[in-house]
């Protein structure tokens, strides 16, 4: 049983590090969302949603239903790649509350060409590596937060390059749950040997198997890296045709197989018009499989709006075609733009889209002719045509020889730019020994050709059982490595940092801990040019350091250019220093309108003496901003200038329960002396205790104002809201 989180406490890092070499996975394998049938939340009965969560953060608007916050039926991925595992525990809190359930660390270390596993949590020059240390510690944080949140979190991470079946079998080992596996990415993207990449995969896809894992393929890279995206729909089909079928003969059921679905084509292009025909060509030819979404990246830029838009678009086509995991990578993928609250933007972003579309298929139909199935055949008639002509070749190692991926032209035009590997070349080539016929591997887990038998092992028994196990049935048999570089390790990286993890000390933060990166937007009446000189000029002048463009919009090429910049603003918050003013103690909406529905309310009110404004009582009273009416309160506006007879005199025949009194003017104290009055003519005419009476107006300091005779006194920034709430809560109490 892993510790119980305290949802006002930010998780404890160093604790989370402590006992780490006996800390054990709970379970292994992938964990889809368990349907919600039928759900009814609050006003609301959804079609297609899952089980609710234990504590979450609803979506914004959310305080207008009742704070109910469904789930969509869709695992929903976000990528967490801050650079330091020990501030993406954070983080993945963060995200799991806002309904990810599906954590994907990227690694930036060109981890590809490594031979090994690597121990420790080195952060390097070139980037992060994922090693045993980061899988094991974020694992057992994400064990805590899943109990928080009360859904089984997936943690994910790549299984490739030249040590793929190593980095398979620790995974396999420390219940990561789903995987990147195709050996297609190697040969492609990282110009490892073909033979040896094949070779290699079938053992990591064995593992992957036994661990239950999910695996996702490698495709939606061609669609970052061609020329243009919307053209290499028949190469990503056949990408996906060889690493599904590859996948599924070594052993992983099709549905934990899953399809790295990215819409190839964005706007200004008539973006839908290609996606989804794709979309629909794809489930027909895959029929059994599962779809992983992938947002569009290759034409986002740097304007969150622009994101979410491609974003949400992606997501109506994920929505008609049933994807099963909906993922989000944030806009700024690579673009060197702090990352973390556009994560949780993202998770926002399609939880609120799916939702939104909930049940769009019970009313809309894909037509079963016309330009979309016209399409989606011509896709996949490229695609056969693709594969034939690679058959013909002499299959998958001279066609890439033959440069056929990653070509810009739209198959079978080509445009000669695909990417040339030679089966003799690349890293690690020639470094695949066939087995002798002794060869023997006492493991439990293995692809191909395992001589058990000669140590009398009845076919089908596990070989692992010769050495009494191995480290999959053995875990004690793991051998961990805490950290093997004094000084690139977490607890250096974190000493300094003392008072920022306890939370005594506070610095703003983007990407790191402390790091006092902070996003800026300023409007500047100029063109680009002066505007982004302008913008780091103030940068200066609001003393951030490191300050950089990261965003530059046109809004008119002289009127007016809004740029967003980042910059590092090093500034401590003791956080016992700070006044933290006590919450107003408000109703909620649905309070107030039982409270009223119950026993209704009358009030009498007006702006007293030789007062003539008006506008402040209204915004209190009208519906139209939310005054008290809206509650159902029965309200007697008596006007201007009204004397404090006439209010008090009102306030009798109607048989009202509250006088609102608005006091604007204040020379002399005019509003203190009026509230007096009123507050004298009640006692003098014994109805004061019946009565509860409320005193408002811009120069009103609440204590004053109750000095003066009021119950409560409101100035400057009053609602409606506040005035209701705290009638029904006088009239409790009385
Ligand atoms: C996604 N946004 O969500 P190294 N294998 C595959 C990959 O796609 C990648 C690696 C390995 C994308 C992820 C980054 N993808 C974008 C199939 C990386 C990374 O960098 O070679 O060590 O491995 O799928």
């Amino acid at each position: 049983m892993s510790k119980q989180l305290d949802p006002n406490e930010r998780m404890n890092i160093e604790e989370i590090l402590q006992g780490l070499e006996s800390y054990r996975p709970r379970r292994k394998g992938w964990t889809w969302r368990k349907p919600a049938e039928g759900l009814q939340m609050g006003a609301f009965k959804y079609k297609e949603a899952s089980q609710p969560l234990k504590a979450g953060v609803p979506l914004i608007t959310a305080h207008n239903f009742g704070d109910i916050d469904p789930q969509p039926l869709p695992v929903i991925t976000t990528e967490i790649a801050s650079g330091r595992f020990e501030d993406d525990i954070r983080r993945m809190r963060m995200a799991a509350h806002h309904g990810a359930d599906h954590i994907m660390v990227i690694r930036t270390a060109g981890q590809s060409h490594f031979e090994g596993l690597i121990e420790g949590s080195p952060q390097g020059v070139g980037g992060v590596p994922v090693t045993r240390k980061q899988v094991r510690a974020q694992r057992k944080a994400l064990d805590m937060i899943e109990d928080e949140v009360g859904r089984p979190i997936n943690y994910h991470s790549y299984v490739s390059g030249v040590a793929g079946p190593d980095i398979a079998v620790m995974f396999a080992e420390e219940g990561v749950n789903g995987v990147h596996q195709d050996p297609q990415y190697n040969v492609i993207y990282r110009n490892i040997n073909m033979i040896r990449s094949f070779v290699d995969a079938c053992e990591s896809k064995k593992i992957i198997a036994y661990a239950g894992q999910a695996q996702i393929d490698g495709a939606h890279n061609a669609n970052a890296t061609a020329r243009d995206a919307w053209k290499v729909m028949p190469e990503l089909m056949v990408q996906h045709a060889i690493n599904s079928l590859f996948s599924y003969k070594v052993g992983i059921p099709k549905e934990n197989i899953c399809l790295s679905t990215v819409p190839p084509s964005s706007t200004p292009g008539p973006s839908v018009y290609m996606d989804l025909p794709y979309a629909v060509a794809l489930r027909d030819f895959f029929e059994g499989y599962r779809m992983r979404a992938q947002m569009h990246t290759k034409y986002i830029e740097a304007s969150t709006r622009d994101a979410t838009v491609t974003h949400v678009l992606n997501m109506m086509i994920s929505k008609l075609t049933s994807v099963d995991i909906q993922s989000t990578i944030t806009p700024d993928e690579g673009r060197n733009v702090p990352w973390h609250i556009y994560n949780i933007e993202a998770c926002d972003t399609a939880k609120q889209t799916l939702l939104a579309l909930d049940g769009l298929k019970d009313m809309v139909q894909l037509k079963d002719e016309g330009p979309l199935r016209d399409a989606a055949r011509e896709i996949q008639e490229r695609a056969v045509l693709f594969l034939e002509e690679m058959i013909e070749k002499g299959g998958y190692f001279a066609a890439v020889e033959n440069g056929f991926f990653v070509d810009s032209g739209n198959y079978p035009e080509r445009g000669g730019d695909g990417i040339v590997r030679k089966v003799d070349g690349g890293v690690s080539v020639d470094s695949v020994i066939k087995r002798e016929a002794d060869y023997f591997a006492p493991v439990c887990a293995h692809y191909g050709y395992n001589n058990a038998a000669q140590y009398g092992l009845a076919e089908g028994a596990d070989p692992s059982s010769l050495i009494g196990g191995d480290t999959f049935t053995q875990p004690d048999k793991i051998i961990f490595i805490d950290e093997l570089d004094e000084e690139d390790n977490v607890y250096e990286r974190m000493k300094p940092l003392g008072d920022y993890h306890s939370g005594k000390t506070l610095r703003p933060e983007m990407e790191w801990m402390a790091d006092g990166t902070v996003l800026v937007n300023l409007m500047f009446p100029a063109g680009v040019k002066v505007a982004e000189a302008a913008a780091l000029e103030a940068a200066k002048k609001m003393n951030l350091t490191d300050a950089e463009i990261i965003h530059r919009e046109i809004l008119h090429g002289a009127e007016g250019t809004r740029v967003e910049l980042k910059g590092k603003l090093n500034i401590d918050i003791d956080v016992a220093s700070l006044v933290i003013p006590p919450e107003p103690d408000l109703l909620s909406d649905d309070e107030i309108f039982a409270a009223i529905a119950a026993k209704p309310m009358t009030v009498v009110c007006g702006t007293i003496g030789q007062d003539e404004h008006s506008v402040g009582l209204r915004e209190i009273i009208d519906i139209k901003h939310g005054g008290i009416e809206k509650y159902g309160i029965k309200v007697h506006y008596l006007g201007t200038s009204v004397p404090v007879e006439k209010l008090v005199n009102a306030a009798v025949e109607l048989d009202a329960q509250a006088i609102l009194a608005s006091v604007i003017i204040s020379h002399d104290d005019i509003h203190y002396k009026n509230i007096a009055s009123i507050d004298q003519l009640a006692k003098e005419m014994g109805v004061r205790d019946k009565l509860t009476f409320v005193a408002g107006g811009t120069q009103i300091t609440p204590e004053i104002a109750e000095e003066s005779g009021a119950d409560a006194g409101f100035g400057r920034g009053t609602k409606g809201k506040h005035v209701a709430s705290f009638l029904v809560k006088a009239r409790n109490d009385k």
